[in-house]
């Protein structure tokens, strides 16, 4: 058995780590529950905005950022969501814009360490840092964007000015119908350009590194291109570390954020 001395000092050192914890135990139960908590590090994890030491057990949690937002003025940051019928989830909220609550889908910086040349797998999931370049994940676009009806928004910095591209309507279908993308009708940014996505890109399934979903009959877009995408052609919108295009606007882009926020608009 362990010597007098060697057992004090592991009952220190049990003792050290239960005090170094940072999270209380409601907290932590919190943490276990939410599905893409493996995207944060520890530091993120303990700054989630809506969470506090008595975690969120006696709160009620909002389907989306907008929910959140609703009556108050809420900071931008890293929150807690939960899509009707589906696990927790963190995601970044935008809240100071003009029309608060917009859940943040990518973020990507022309050079970024991110790479978004990845499998299909985890294109599934939360990669990156969602302070900073990332991909929220397609299984939790679908589950956020079955739930209501969402517009989007393209947000792409051309190194002179900001663009913004808004449609009236975003969702994507489920894994088995590979992520189909579905778009509203554009209802900003200038004529040639807000229909690309429209004519190129709408009704596109995903595609991957290794998935070749596309319309190019001899090559993988997202090989080509570098990143996973709605391709049609390799041609056309794409946004990742190596290439961010939105033709007609930028060839090369300096960063692009695709925000989506819950929308009582009627059909159009
Ligand atoms: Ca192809």
């Amino acid at each position: 058995m362990f010597p007098h001395r060697t057992l004090s000092f592991l009952v220190l050192v049990i003792f050290a780590v239960e005090k170094c914890s940072a999270f209380t135990p409601v907290y932590s139960n919190l943490l276990r529950r939410i599905d893409n908590i493996g995207a944060l590090t520890e530091e993120q994890k303990s700054r989630i905005l809506n969470a506090n030491s008595d975690g969120l057990e006696k709160v009620k949690m909002k389907q989306d950022c907008m929910a959140l937002n609703r009556n108050a003025n809420k900071s931008s940051g890293i929150y807690v969501i939960q899509p009707k019928g589906h696990k927790p989830l963190v995601v970044y909220c935008l809240m100071d814009t003009p029309g608060k609550g917009w859940v943040v889908l990518q973020h990507v910086s022309k050079k970024s360490n991110t790479s978004f040349a990845r499998s299909w797998d985890i294109y599934e999931h939360t990669f990156g840092d969602l302070e900073n370049d990332h991909w929220l994940g397609n299984e939790y676009i679908n589950w956020i964007t079955q739930q209501a009806r969402y517009e989007v928004r393209f947000l792409i910095d051309t190194g002179f000015k900001k663009v913004e591209i808004d449609y009236v309507s975003f969702n994507i279908e489920n894994g088995t119908n590979k992520y189909k993308l579905r778009l509203g009708a554009p209802i900003s940014g200038s004529q040639d350009e807000k229909v690309l996505m429209i004519n190129k890109n709408d009704n596109m399934l995903f595609s991957t590194i290794d998935q070749d979903n596309d319309k190019d009959q001899n090559q993988n877009c997202a090989q080509v291109v570098g990143g996973g995408w709605w391709f049609n052609t390799c041609s056309s919108v794409v946004f990742n570390n190596q290439q961010i295009r939105w033709p007609g606007i930028c060839d090369n882009c300096q960063s692009a954020t695709i925000l989506i926020r819950r929308t009582f608009a009627n059909c159009k």
